[in-house]
């Protein structure tokens, strides 16, 4: 019997070393250790012998079992570590290849306008605050002073959403103010926050789109005055459209959420049928501004005998217009890739990193 069994693991495990493929070695595991394998018969044959014979070739049989099993696995890693070693050989991904720039995107003018805003105003040291496109009445409206009367409903062209949720009609926000009320909601002053994001009205012409871009501002702290509005929205102008002596002027206006509320205008010039930036003796209104309404203030839990505020919002759609000549504000939303080829912009510069990491 034992002889036997020598015989069989001799003739497994050459057979074991020979197999050079995991499919080889698969075929020589089923022969052995299959249901109808060699030692499965030899296994199921120990039924019909005496108890002593059975006990001692049982023995026998279960090191045979597990010596076969231990040199096929062995093999088997052996050999997948083989295959892994050629595929890794013949699958080499040269990662010193150029790019191929054909294939490069741009960013589109909304995305550079609001990045070149937030770069801006992050030098300031204001944050980015964002909030949710469906608002509520209260966060839109009713928090901002605007009753559920006022003219400035109707002037907003709210799109209304089907449904109630918790007894509140649901809008797409008329602009991006809502984040400041949920931001003074949840943050204690001192607050010096901007929120880009989309806004949505009904209306669509060549100057209007139903949805477009907002970046608002909000500043809360004790001793904030008009004159530190007035310096962080001239600074910006300035540094906006890139002129340092830029002429900026504060005329007075009427928002419901801020109280004294004023429009900026930047100088320009638009003789002989040429638009400038900057020079002559025109005025062109860039952005809304003034001092947060006390009742404002109170409708988010601030103590506005304590603490005051100013805030500002600009359309971005418009000033990207007019500092990067595009025409038409419905081509913004196009998706039209020639024309976001002409006026996209290149995607983010780190000049240390042109050229590869190595110095
Ligand atoms: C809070 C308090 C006050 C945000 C402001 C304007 C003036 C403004 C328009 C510019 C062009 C909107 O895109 S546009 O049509 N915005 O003129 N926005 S003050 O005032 C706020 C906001 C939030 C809590």
């Amino acid at each position: 019997m034992q002889d036997d069994l020598d015989t069989i693991k001799t003739r497994i495990l050459a057979a074991t070393a020979a197999a050079n493929s995991l499919e080889s070695l698969e075929r020589v595991r089923v022969e052995a250790l299959g249901r109808k394998g060699r030692i499965t018969a030899l296994m199921k044959g120990l039924g019909a012998m005496d108890p002593e014979t059975r006990k001692s070739a049982g023995a026998a049989l279960n090191v045979l079992k597990d010596d076969v099993a231990a040199a096929i696995e062995a093999r088997q890693e052996d050999l997948a570590g083989a295959t892994l070693d050629a595929r890794l050989m013949e699958e080499k991904v040269d990662v010193t290849l150029p790019v191929r720039a054909e294939g490069r995107g741009r960013v589109h003018p909304i995305t550079q306008t609001i990045d070149e805003v937030i770069a801006i105003f992050g030098e300031m040291g204001f944050t980015v605050a964002e909030g949710p496109d469906i608002e509520d009445d209260w966060h839109n409206f009713t928090a901002l002073n605007i009753p559920p009367e006022h003219p400035a409903r109707q002037e907003h062209d709210t799109f209304y959403l089907p449904g109630m949720a918790g007894g509140h009609r649901r809008v797409l926000r008329t602009h991006t103010s809502p984040v400041q009320i949920r931001t003074m909601g949840e943050q204690k002053p001192p607050l010096r926050i901007i929120v880009p994001g989309r806004t949505y009205r009904c209306d669509y012409d060549a100057t209007h789109s139903p949805m477009f871009h907002q970046v608002e501002g909000l500043v809360v702290d004790e001793t904030t005055h008009m004159g530190h509005l007035k310096g962080c929205l001239i600074e910006f102008c300035r540094a906006y459209f890139g002129v340092e002596d830029l002429p900026v002027r504060f005329r007075p206006s009427y928002f419901p959420f801020t109280e004294p509320s004023a429009e900026v205008d930047i100088g320009c010039t638009r003789a002989g049928g040429a638009f400038r930036i900057g020079h002559g003796d025109d005025w062109l209104e860039i952005l809304g501004c003034g001092m947060v309404h006390p009742k404002v203030l109170e409708n988010c839990g601030i103590d506005a005998a304590r603490y005051q505020g100013f805030a500002f919002g600009l359309g971005v759609e418009r000033i990207a217009m007019l500092k990067y000549g595009i025409g038409d504000l419905r081509t913004f939303f196009e998706s039209d890739l020639r024309w976001l080829r002409h006026y996209g912009f290149p995607a983010l510069h780190i000049p240390s990193m042109v050229g590869g990491l190595n110095p």
